[in-house]
């Protein structure tokens, strides 16, 4: 039988995310399985595992607050002042952009506690849907990086990211790198909704430089992530705005036209204008990071104003639906509400 721990406890609890309360029921199942008390509730372990989290921070010294800058299995490489610092991840899910306190537990340099997140990115687990995999925290814009002809541009993968970037908090921006190899810009059009709707779109070659200090205008200041695909051309916009980054990039893997992997870890970067950008490795999908009707919705500003005969219509088939009437004048574009569909059609 699954174990589970009460509703009471979990209500307290719901500050964490699901993976940190993951790795917290984790830590509880194998401290009770140690204890050789299998009748005992659950509850009373992840209390005492509570406990024991408690304690290391309470006795850590030398505390210090920093930022993550790259995760690995065991480590996180953490950025206290202008040093850099390897430390223990612990118990703790931290990914780049996140706050962390760390200290000395022992013999060993540890993160200790993590601040609330502002902002965060997330997606599905690859093997388990309902699972969240956190990408990058405290970001204010997340620049959606596609190509276009090597690797060709994939339009889908944008609509994914803006749910996932919505309901995380950060503002999306879309660059369509490698302009330079296009030859008949027809395929740019199937950006025009994204534009329409106030999404920045910034066409971008860091071959010839086009775009560049348009991208670089729209990101002062800010933090910001660069997400999407292998080989579209992350890591050489970062080292376009920076070349002394130095960021490892790669020739596409012949013949297949898709990228390399290239950047295999996430890595976060302080430019001297003030912007800080996080380089991510490329993915190979992106599933849907929604749980409801309504967060699908959020990600389809131009609906929000429009009225239906039921205030909670879904939009899909029911009667004097104001969506569906402005997709047939036209108001609404027929491209993003068929990808609204199907994206309503993915949810679990
Ligand atoms: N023609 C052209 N090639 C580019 C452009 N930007 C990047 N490339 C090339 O595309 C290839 C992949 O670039 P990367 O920066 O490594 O791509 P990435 O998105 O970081 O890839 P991963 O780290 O694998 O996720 C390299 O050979 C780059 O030189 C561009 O604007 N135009
Ligand atoms: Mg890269
Ligand atoms: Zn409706």
């Amino acid at each position: 039988m699954k174990e589970t721990i009460s509703t009471k406890l979990a209500n307290s609890l719901s500050h964490l995310d699901s993976e940190q309360m993951d790795s917290l029921i984790q830590r509880a199942k194998s401290l009770k399985k140690r204890s050789g008390n299998p009748s005992d509730p659950l509850d009373r372990w992840v209390e005492r595992a509570l406990k024991k989290e408690a304690r290391s921070r309470d006795n850590a010294t030398d505390r210090q607050t920093g930022t993550v800058v790259s995760t690995y299995a065991l480590e996180v490489d953490v950025e206290v002042d202008d040093l850099v610092v390897r430390a223990q991840r612990g118990s703790h899910t931290a990914v780049p952009g996140d706050r962390v306190e760390i200290g000395w537990v022992g013999s060993d340099l540890r993160i200790v506690d993590i601040h609330p997140r502002r902002t965060k990115l997330s997606r599905p687990d690859v093997d388990n849907a309902h699972q969240e995999r956190l990408i990058v925290a405290n970001i204010d814009v997340v620049v959606i990086v596609v190509s276009v002809v090597s690797p060709p541009l994939h339009p889908r993968l944008i609509d994914r990211y803006m749910i996932a970037i919505q309901n995380g908090g950060a503002n999306s921006v879309v660059c369509v790198n490698k302009i330079d190899l296009l030859e008949d810009d027809t395929e740019l059009e199937v950006l025009q909704p994204y534009q329409a709707i106030g999404v920045p779109v910034v066409f971008a070659s860091t071959k010839d430089g086009k775009g560049i200090e348009e991208l670089r205008d729209l990101l002062r200041g800010k933090t910001v992530a660069f997400v999407g695909h292998s080989g579209v051309g992350k890591s050489s916009l970062g080292n376009a705005f920076a070349p002394e980054l130095h960021l490892k990039t790669n020739t596409l893997m012949e013949g297949y036209g898709r990228g390399a992997h290239t950047t295999t870890v996430s890595s976060l970067h302080r430019l001297e204008d003030g912007t800080t950008i996080i380089d991510t490795p490329g993915i190979r999908s992106f599933g849907l990071w929604a749980s409801s009707q309504s967060e699908v919705q959020n990600a389809f500003p131009e609906f929000q104003n429009l009225k239906c005969r039921f205030a909670n219509c879904s939009h899909l088939a029911e009667p004097g639906c104001t969506v569906r009437e402005a997709v047939e004048t036209g108001a609404v574009s027929r491209d993003r509400y068929e990808t609204f569909l199907r994206l309503c059609k993915e949810l679990l």
